[in-house]
């Protein structure tokens, strides 16, 4: 038995406002977790917050022509009144634009560098000549090479769930401008995940009262091999890379998020006035981490921060992590980004 529960759900982008997909995947289970786990008498706490960097926030801002601190701004306020008009109660509600979290993700990176854990490869990259930018992730799109979705993301298929490299697609488009981009190269840090495999299926192995959507996708990941995956972006909206090399990068968003829930607990800490508390949730193994998210989320939960967490040595491995399937519309998943 555990003798506390830290809870978090996955930070919803600030890109837009929530959905029911959102709360009827996430967030009312972990808050109907919560309060039961509350009334039982355990101690535990609920952490949230608005996930506010990658490229859902700057294509939402270049869609509108607004800066993205102003739609980061906005919909950090709005979600958060409408979690609170649906009774979806958190201990903390943060923002991965803080201070207190640029550091704890820098500090995150430094460590693992240090460490010498990352990879620096240089990476063929898309181009869009016309935007004069790198085209990372979602900036790319087009069809999906293993189920054949037209829409597929170039980090993701949410049709399918597979995680993707934008040159993985087929007939791939810049979102920007709908040219087909042009290849370019660039540098950036890579995290061997294939170094984590045995680890990861051993930890997999040993959790209890997983569900099986979650299992199956593990395993689908784990069985296909893993492969580096980078951590940094060329853009200019995130955390900044903490090296003199990492001029013009950012930490890729899936780096950085994650450790949102670390940072928000910090705050939530001193909030309370007890600065060192937060550590208590995330450093002693009498802690048992449960994580609600959505399933297009569970390879970033169950693959990659688990072996940041297991790399960076201080914190504990999630218990659990609970990931719904979508609610469809019309058979449709209903989606912020593409306003469904
Ligand atoms: N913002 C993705 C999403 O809203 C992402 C979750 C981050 S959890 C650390 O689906
Ligand atoms: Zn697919």
């Amino acid at each position: 038995m555990s003798k506390r529960k830290l809870v978090t759900s996955a930070l919803p982008y600030a890109n837009g406002p929530i959905h029911l997909g959102h709360l009827a995947g996430a967030y009312l289970p972990a808050d109907l977790y919560t309060r039961f786990q509350r009334l039982k008498g355990e101690d535990i706490i609920h952490i949230c917050g608005s996930d506010e960097h990658g490229v859902p926030i700057t294509i939402a801002a270049e869609k509108e022509g607004v800066t993205p601190q102003e739609i980061v701004d906005r919909y950090h306020e709005r979600n958060k009144a409408v979690f609170d008009k649906f009774g979806i109660d958190f201990d903390y509600y943060g923002r991965t634009s803080s201070e207190t979290h640029r550091k704890t993700s820098q500090d995150f990176f430094l460590k693992l560098y240090e460490q010498g854990v990352f990879k620096k490869k240089s990476q063929e990259q898309f181009y869009d000549e016309d935007a004069n930018m790198f085209l990372p992730d979602r900036y790319v799109k087009g069809t999906c090479p293993k189920c054949g979705h037209p829409e597929a993301y170039g980090d993701q298929c949410e049709k399918c769930g597979s995680s993707l490299s934008p040159t993985d697609l087929i007939d791939p488009v810049s979102a920007l401008t709908g040219n087909k981009p042009v290849v370019k190269s660039t540098e950036h840090w890579f995290i061997p995940l294939g170094d984590f495999q045995d680890r990861l299926q051993e930890w997999i192995d040993s959790r209890e009262n997983w569900k099986p959507n979650v299992v199956g996708q593990c395993k689908s990941w784990l069985d296909g091999g893993l492969s580096d995956r980078a951590v940094t972006r060329d853009l200019t909206w995130g955390v900044p890379v903490p090296l003199p090399e990492g001029d013009g990068k950012v930490l890729y968003v899936w780096f950085d998020a994650p450790i949102g829930y670390i940072s928000a607990t910090k705050e939530w800490a001193d909030e309370k006035g007890d600065p060192d508390l937060w550590k208590t949730y995330w450093q002693d193994e009498e802690t048992s981490l449960v994580h609600f998210i959505g399933k297009d989320n569970i390879v970033f939960h169950c693959i990659m921060f688990p072996a940041m967490l297991m790399q960076q040595g201080d914190f504990i491995l999630p218990e659990n992590v609970k990931a719904n399937e979508f609610l469809n519309l019309e058979g449709r998943k209903l989606s912020t980004s593409k306003g469904w």
